[in-house]
């Protein structure tokens, strides 16, 4: 047995550009937490998360449970947690759906825990992840270039940093920003988040990547900023091929279905269908046609390779969606996609947008927009940790515990509301 000795929970802060999206514009500091599991026989496994205090509350408050667990057990694991974890107030106003903040809580404190106990397997037994999970179907794994609206710096803040990627507000600033993504890190598709500016001029944009990148397949996302109407009056301009899925157009499942009877267009989503519990829902409705996971919250990477096969079962495209990240992310979502063979689509990375990194030798690199699997044990990165001791500090000095794109974009529009649908 290979016991659990130790946890260690570091929430870290690393810069993050003023990203705009329907409900405000990112601050100036993206949270993560970053997880060591040391066991008794000397290795340690590597996890991460998201860093909003909710998280790492639930993460310190599991923990001490799972010393002493075996790391080949993760089914133990996983019930411990389930009898464990404090479930938020049903009544905290915050559930985007009765009862989802809760259902969602036990996959996603679960997840960092899984996928750092399979990183130690690996290193235990000499495999890499993806082997664990059955072995890789692929040698490298697709991601999309990843654009976003953005002000040039970040206001209301004495804060020197500014990014390298300039304001894009602008189709043409937005082609410029392609352009400089795709020369650094070679992507074969694009995705644009939308929902910033009235839709017409967020579709110049996509007809300027069209024309800037003619063989490079498109996707938007208004994450559920339009109405049924508008969408409506958008689906004639969309009819001419020029996009490989429509992400999230509408706000709720319901509206997902009505836009979907009235379209070929494939819709995809992250917002809508955010665990198991909502996939019935999802194929009564026929709501949507494409799945974006996330193994953060969909339960890990063993619970993703389930939902590729719901999806295969229910003949459901598969994608991945992402949040600001770092490389222990990035590592387990590229040997999660390497393993499962219906993920067809390029994956989602915040990753060009993040200077900073915790693991060893740095940033990640991309190969024609992918990244290699590594035949290495685990995960396949090992953690910095001067590096971590950095970013552990920017969390302490940040002053930001959760992220809210809302009260930032408030700073430049006091009456900004930053509800949806918006256009
Ligand atoms: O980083 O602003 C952002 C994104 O909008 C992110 O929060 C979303 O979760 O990338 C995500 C998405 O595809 O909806
Ligand atoms: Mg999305």
């Amino acid at each position: 047995m290979s016991c659990i000795k130790q946890i260690e929970i570091t929430p870290i802060a690393f810069r993050d550009p003023p990203l705009l999206n329907v409900y405000g514009v990112h601050e100036a500091w993206a949270l993560r937490t970053i997880i060591e599991i040391k066991t008794e026989d000397g290795n340690y496994g590597l996890g991460e998360s998201y860093g909003d205090e909710q998280t790492i509350s639930q993460l310190r408050q599991v923990a001490p449970h799972l010393v002493g667990m075996d790391v080949f057990n993760v089914n133990a694991i996983r019930n411990k947690i389930e009898s464990v974890v404090t479930l938020p107030d049903p009544n905290s106003g915050l559930d985007i759906a009765p009862g989802t903040l809760g259902a969602t809580t036990v996959p996603r404190i679960f997840s960092v825990f899984e996928v750092a106990c399979l990183d130690l397997m690996g290193k235990i037994t000499g495999r890499p992840v993806c082997d664990l999970l059955g072995g890789k179907v692929r040698n490298e794994v697709a991601y999309s270039a990843y654009l976003f609206y953005k002000f040039e710096r970040h206001g209301f803040t004495e804060d020197p940093w500014v990014d390298t990627w300039g304001e894009a507000v602008t189709p043409e600033q937005i082609v410029a920003q392609a352009k400089k993504m795709i020369d650094q890190y070679g992507f074969q598709s694009i995705k644009l988040k939308a929902g910033v500016f009235e839709p017409e001029q967020e579709i110049e944009a996509l007809e300027a990547l069209r024309e800037a990148f003619p063989n490079l397949p498109l996707r938007i996302d208004p994450n559920g900023g339009w109405t049924v109407e508008t969408t409506k009056r958008l689906l004639d301009k969309f009819g001419n091929g020029l996009l490989q899925y429509l992400e999230d157009p509408v706000h709720g499942q319901e509206a997902m279905g009505q836009v979907s009877a009235m379209t070929d267009i494939p819709l995809a989503t992250n917002m809508y269908v955010i665990g198991f519990f909502d996939i019935p829902k999802a194929i009564k409705l026929d709501s949507v046609q494409v799945i974006l996971s996330d193994h953060h919250y969909w339960g890990g990477l063993k619970a993703t390779q389930e939902l590729a096969q719901l999806c295969k079962t229910w003949d459901i495209g598969l994608s991945m969606h992402s949040n600001s990240h770092l490389g222990i992310s990035l590592m387990a979502m590229t040997h999660a996609a390497a393993a499962i063979d219906n993920l067809t689509y390029a994956c989602d990375t915040h990753y060009p947008w993040q200077e900073e990194e915790v693991i060893v030798g740095g940033k990640i690199p991309f190969k024609n927009g992918a990244v290699v699997v590594p035949d290495k044990p685990g995960l396949g990165v090992e953690l910095d940790r001067d590096a971590l001791a950095v970013l552990a500090k920017n969390y302490e000095n940040c002053g930001i515990r959760a992220r809210n794109d809302v009260a930032e974009m408030r700073k430049y529009q006091p009456d900004w509301k930053g509800t949806v649908p918006r256009f």
